[in-house]
């Protein structure tokens, strides 16, 4: 069987991976290639998923750990893409707040699995506005220990990408740039905007024609580093919503802009809030992000939304929310949200919730020296 490319794209909270995601899949198709997806979370029901299984392509899920604590899950799941599609090309997201990527996957499989894959360079998204604070030495909107984590993921990047440029000037995108360079002048820096459409040929043509991948190891303390992922509360939960002739945008909306408020008012940091309603084949998608509250002059665009649910009787909602705070705050506060934004006439039933605060990373190998 042919060799499969796997490229994984990393970065925060938030950078734009799946955005990016969904964005390469489609190019790459459109070049008559068979893309595979794999998404990662600490907890099932992903927004990421459900926006990516759409037109043809093929997802599967690491849910419950991330990549490199479940090394075994990542592998099988990379085999399932090439057995059901013979996938030319696998992207895969790691979680976000995930790093030590180098030494924990991208090294391990380039030992063990490089009769079937072909590893591209690891590449770390980075949204400017969080990035340009951590280049400055500031938190990024951070627990200065979820900073610890982002740096890091700069560190040990191959290739750093620096997301969502159409927010920038010119000047802007190349003051990033040149800044990033020099901070990190090992990795290939380059700018992308998903939503303009610009650099995402330019990153696919670097990650796939390269195979210098995990090219360094971070000396990365892990007691900081598994603070920094603690700091976070996760929720994800789905609800079916029932009601009559309920326009589902404006309860997406109403719940998103609660949510946001009720963030704010308690000065809490948002790592990634996202939202999807579902009304048979349509959906609306809503995002927060980047909740910098000491700096809000810097944010990019902190709540975004796109798709259209639409009217109807019922709705599926799914929120995976990733914010600053104990789970159980987060549990009490999301609820809250819920009674306060939606309509009278809506009944909810909850389908799935889950809170937690991640775990301390374990990951299945972890490498000291780079693979050949
Ligand atoms: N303006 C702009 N916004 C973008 C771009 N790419 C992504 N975004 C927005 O950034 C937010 C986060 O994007 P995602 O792709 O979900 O980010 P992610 O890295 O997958 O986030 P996690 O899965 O939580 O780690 C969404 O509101 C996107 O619409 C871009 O190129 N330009
Ligand atoms: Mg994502």
């Amino acid at each position: 069987m042919k060799k499969t490319r796997l490229i994984l794209a990393g970065g925060f909270l938030g950078a734009g991976k799946t955005t990016l995601l969904w964005e390469a899949a489609k190019r790459l198709m459109a070049e008559g290639k068979r893309v595979g997806l794999v998404t990662n979370d600490q907890a099932p029901e992903l927004v990421d998923t459900r926006i990516l299984q759409g037109d043809g392509l093929k997802v599967e899920e690491v849910a419950g750990s991330c990549f490199c604590c479940n090394f075994n899950g990542f592998v099988d799941a990379i085999k399932n893409l090439r057995s059901d599609i013979v996938a030319d090309v696998i992207i895969a997201e790691p979680v976000g707040s995930c790093a030590d990527l180098s030494a924990t996957i991208v090294n391990p499989l380039k030992k063990y699995h490089s009769t079937e894959l072909t590893i591209s360079p690891l590449t770390v998204l980075a949204d400017p506005a969080r990035l340009d604070s951590i280049l400055q030495n500031g938190d990024g909107g951070l627990h200065e220990d979820a900073a610890y984590i982002y740096r890091k993921q700069l560190e040990e990047a191959d290739v750093i990408l620096i997301t969502k440029t159409d927010t920038l000037t010119k000047e802007q995108a190349d003051m990033i740039l040149s800044s990033t360079q020099q901070t990190f002048p090992t990795a290939k820096v380059m700018t992308i905007s998903s939503a303009a459409g610009e650099g995402v040929d330019e990153w696919l043509q670097e990650v796939s024609s390269r195979t210098e991948a995990g090219t360094k190891l971070l000396d990365i303390d892990y007691d900081r580093y598994a603070h920094g992922e603690a700091v976070l509360g996760w929720l994800n939960g789905t609800l079916h919503l029932t009601g009559e002739g309920i326009c589902w945008d404006d309860v997406l909306q109403d719940i998103m802009s609660e949510l946001a408020s009720a963030i704010t008012s308690e000065s809490l940091r948002a790592g990634h809030v996202k939202l999807i309603m579902e009304c048979g084949k349509d959906y609306a998608v809503s995002n927060l992000t980047g909740a910098d509250n000491q700096e809000p002059g810097k944010l990019t665009n902190p709540i975004t939304l796109r798709g259209k649910a639409g009217v109807a009787d019922e709705a599926k909602l799914i929120i995976n929310a990733r914010v600053e705070t104990s789970p159980e705050h987060l549990d009490q506060l999301v609820r809250n949200v819920l009674i306060e934004s939606l309509p009278g006439n809506c009944q909810e039933e909850v389908l799935t919730w889950r809170y937690l605060q991640p775990g301390r990373p374990n990951p299945t190998h972890r490498f000291n020296e780079t693979v050949q």
